[in-house]
């Protein structure tokens, strides 16, 4: 507990308590301070509180055990500037950990009263190769498509979502649409492929007559998701229990700016999410495009650079005269390279982004938005690179991103020496490489496609970059 406050508990709404209509895997802060409150504000406006979320962590228990002692209930913290606002947000119907309760989680999406599955699994919860999309056959997925042909619980959150998909169907539970909710390009699309290989890797192909079934009875809408939702801190929480008087361990602090577009394709009923703002759409494509690539590439630049630079958050690193214009200029590539979505305009949108980045309220940190690179280029960043070369042209930004998040990997530490946080999954295999040897790094790597790799003058720009930032750094770059 946060202090000697009382916990927050449902007394404190009115109002009937939401029943299950919607499973969600991936309980984190994202997760929290976004749908959880597009869905609390759409059953606060039809008072039809059917559209609880029944969370499922794959993981950890902390969300799930805190959500319990708290009816569901949990703080989101709006900060922008000098002020802060605090909301009470009462849309979670229920909370399970499924290592310890998978029994439970299972009879969730079995239960016909669920018709929505939706998903915040992070990009490397897919288990997709990141430049290829197909599911990849290592031990972590043959150990799940063993334990799904076993009916025992998976490990993964796509196991565990197979797995759920297929008591769905021995039930006759009726159609679902499941809802990818994670930085993809066409993340719906991605998530039914990966779905439709794992059910065809199940022994009695295809999967026991899985695949048919989700032909008939599955959709998988792409929705595009955004919100900057920072790692929760004790001051975060202080600052809720300020507001609220309640001790609340699931408290989450964002931005004020919230949006999400999703494909209208739902097999079933869902939630009424158009009453608090989410617009739904034909296609998502242009928006999820015009988002990785304008938003979070330039997320991610900010961050290797800025954490490279010696910066702890990224409204330091924006502010910071090299990396702002390296930003504006991968914004320029970006900008020739994409489609406005109907009604947008790009470049009001990317000076947007960059005064949302901007927001030091967040104290958003570099290494956060460092993490798993690996996993983020290939969507946010490689398809500029690709772009411009079959233009005719290359994006100088881009490429610097990536010879950027090679020295942040490879190097973990500052220019001025200070150690780095670095959480990636291809960072022990780059660090077997040695790391004078671009293309051999690049191959283990696997973030960009094996014919960009063996282009010799975009990877010469590569070691040019490279070089340049180990010899005077991010603020004394000579390219
Ligand atoms: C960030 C995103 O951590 C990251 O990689 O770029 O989480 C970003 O804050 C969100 O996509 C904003 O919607």
């Amino acid at each position: 507990m946060a202090d000697a406050s009382p916990s927050v508990s449902r007394s404190v709404l009115g109002g009937p308590a939401p029943r299950p209509g919607v499973v969600h895997l991936g309980v984190g802060a994202f997760h929290r301070a976004h749908q959880a409150v597009y869905t609390d504000r759409a059953m606060a406006a039809t008072g039809d509180p059917r559209w609880g979320i029944v969370e499922v962590a794959p993981r950890s228990a902390d969300v799930v055990d805190a959500l319990r002692r708290q009816d569901g209930l949990f703080t989101v913290l709006e900060r922008s500037g000098d002020d802060v606002t605090a909301r009470v947000v009462g849309s979670v119907a229920e909370a399970w950990h499924a290592p310890s309760s998978w029994t439970e989680v299972a009879a969730r999406f079995a239960d016909p009263r669920i018709s929505v599955v939706t998903l915040t699994i992070t990009e490397k919860g897919y288990l997709g190769d990141p430049v290829t999309g197909a599911l990849l056959d290592d031990d972590a997925v043959r150990a799940d498509v063993a334990a799904v042909a076993a009916g025992e619980r998976p490990r993964t959150g796509l196991g565990l979502l197979v797995a759920g998909l297929r008591g769905r169907a021995v039930a006759d539970a009726g159609p679902v649409t499941v809802l990818s909710c994670d930085n993809l390009v066409g993340n719906g699309a991605r998530l039914g492929r990966l779905v439709g290989e794992f059910a065809a890797r199940l022994p009695g192909a295809p999967g026991y007559g899985l695949a048919a079934w989700l032909a008939a009875s599955a959709r998988f809408p792409s929705s595009m998701v955004d919100r900057i939702v920072p790692a929760t801190t004790a001051a975060d929480r202080a600052d809720a229990a300020r507001l609220t008087g309640f001790a609340d361990d699931a408290v989450v602090a964002a931005e004020s700016f919230t949006q999400w577009v999703i494909e209208d394709d739902f097999a079933g009923e869902r939630p009424p999410w158009e009453l608090a703002g989410a617009e739904l759409v034909a296609d998502v494509g242009p928006h999820e495009t015009a988002k990785l690539r304008v938003l979070n590439a330039a997320h991610s630049m900010i961050a290797y650079l800025g954490a490279l630079a010696g910066h702890e958050t990224i409204a330091a690193a924006v502010a910071d005269p090299p990396i702002r214009a390296a930003v504006e200029a991968l914004h320029r590539d970006v900008l020739t390279t994409i489609d406005a979505p109907p009604g947008w305009d790009l470049r009001a949108y990317a000076a947007s982004v960059l005064e949302r980045f901007a927001n030091s309220a967040l104290g958003h940190r570099c290494d956060q938005v460092a993490a798993d690179g690996s996993q983020k280029l290939p969507v946010r960043v490689v398809p500029t690179i690709l772009a411009t070369r079959a233009a005719g042209r290359s994006s100088a930004a881009a490429t610097l991103v990536v010879a950027a998040w090679l020295r942040f990997v490879l190097a973990g530490r500052s220019d001025d020496g200070r150690p780095l946080t670095v959480n990636d999954p291809a960072r022990d295999a780059l660090r077997a490489v040695p790391a004078s040897d671009v293309e051999r790094l690049l191959d283990a790597a696997a973030v960009v496609p094996p014919d960009l790799v063996a282009d010799d003058a975009w990877r010469a720009d590569v070691v040019r970059y490279l070089d340049d930032l180990s010899r005077h750094g991010v603020r004394g770059r000579r390219q």
